[in-house]
């Protein structure tokens, strides 16, 4: 896959993605990323790549021509059928499904905003898709743009190893996670719980899927909402909340 993110902080973007998983799908070549910097599509000694907000206000506005430019400049350089995607506070949350979407095509053009935002005209001329990380204020879209990548990234062929794509197909998709344990069996005076101890791995499902169900109810209910129980599943979760009735700390 190709990505091209058009930021005024390149190295802000290189940097965070040459950790981890995104550092070696890089690396190994599943990824190629370029960085496309609005500044060096100025025509001024100043190198303006914003300006006043017509009918007044607060802070600055990213200026159509540098950018627009940028996202020209980005999308020769990309396969048919990349698309054009802007992260802002006012796109579609993105999420797992919005990833999968993405994982699916050639190449994306992350367009990063900064200040108060972008002249509407770049998003009527150029967006094919916006997208925001979730109601909250941060201020420009690297982070974002670094969010989509990573979660994307992982998608891809070849990325991950064979353990964690097994696990996308496993039983506990579209569930948090059950709890996790390692080395020592007792820590501050808390135990391991017995059943991860005994090597019943029948028995050790099951109580994964317990947990992640009863705590999936308990914290995102609106996640099982969504979703077809078994029959298994159904009597996990009415002895999960028999045993847990109440006290949250024990
Ligand atoms: C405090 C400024 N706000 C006035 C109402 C508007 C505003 C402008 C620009 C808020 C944030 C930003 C910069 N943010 C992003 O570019 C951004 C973002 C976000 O703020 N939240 C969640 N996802 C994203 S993706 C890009």
């Amino acid at each position: 896959m190709d990505l091209n993110v058009v930021s005024l902080f390149p190295e802000m973007i290189r940097d965070a993605a040459a950790w981890g998983v995104t550092g070696r799908a890089l690396e190994n070549g599943a990824v190629r990323l370029e960085c496309t910097n609005p500044r060096d599509f100025t025509g001024d000694v100043h190198q303006t790549v914003d300006d006043r907000p017509y009918g007044g206000g607060p802070g600055m506005v990213l200026k159509y021509e540098p950018v627009s430019a940028a996202i020209a400049s980005a999308r020769e350089q990309m396969p048919e059928g990349s698309k054009v995607v802007f992260l802002s506070p006012q796109g579609r949350k993105f999420n797992q499904e919005v990833a999968t979407e993405l994982a699916a095509t050639p190449g994306i053009v992350l367009v990063c905003g900064r200040y108060e935002g972008f002249d509407e005209r770049l998003i009527e001329a150029h967006a094919d898709d916006e997208l925001s990380l979730g109601d909250y204020v941060i201020s420009g879209g690297e982070l974002g743009a670094l969010v989509v990548m990573d979660a994307v990234m992982r998608l891809l062929p070849g990325v991950l190893g064979d353990e964690a794509s097994a696990e996308q197909d496993s039983f506990s998709e579209g569930l948090l996670d059950c709890p996790h344990y390692t080395r020592p069996e007792v820590v501050a005076g808390r135990q391991v719980p017995a059943v991860l101890l005994n090597g019943n791995h029948a028995e050790i499902r099951r109580w994964r899927l317990q947990q992640a169900l009863g705590r999936t109810l308990a914290r995102r209910p609106e996640l099982i909402e969504g979703r077809e129980l078994t029959a298994e599943e159904q009597q996990l979760l009415q002895e999960y909340n028999a045993a847990h009735s109440g006290a949250a700390k024990e």
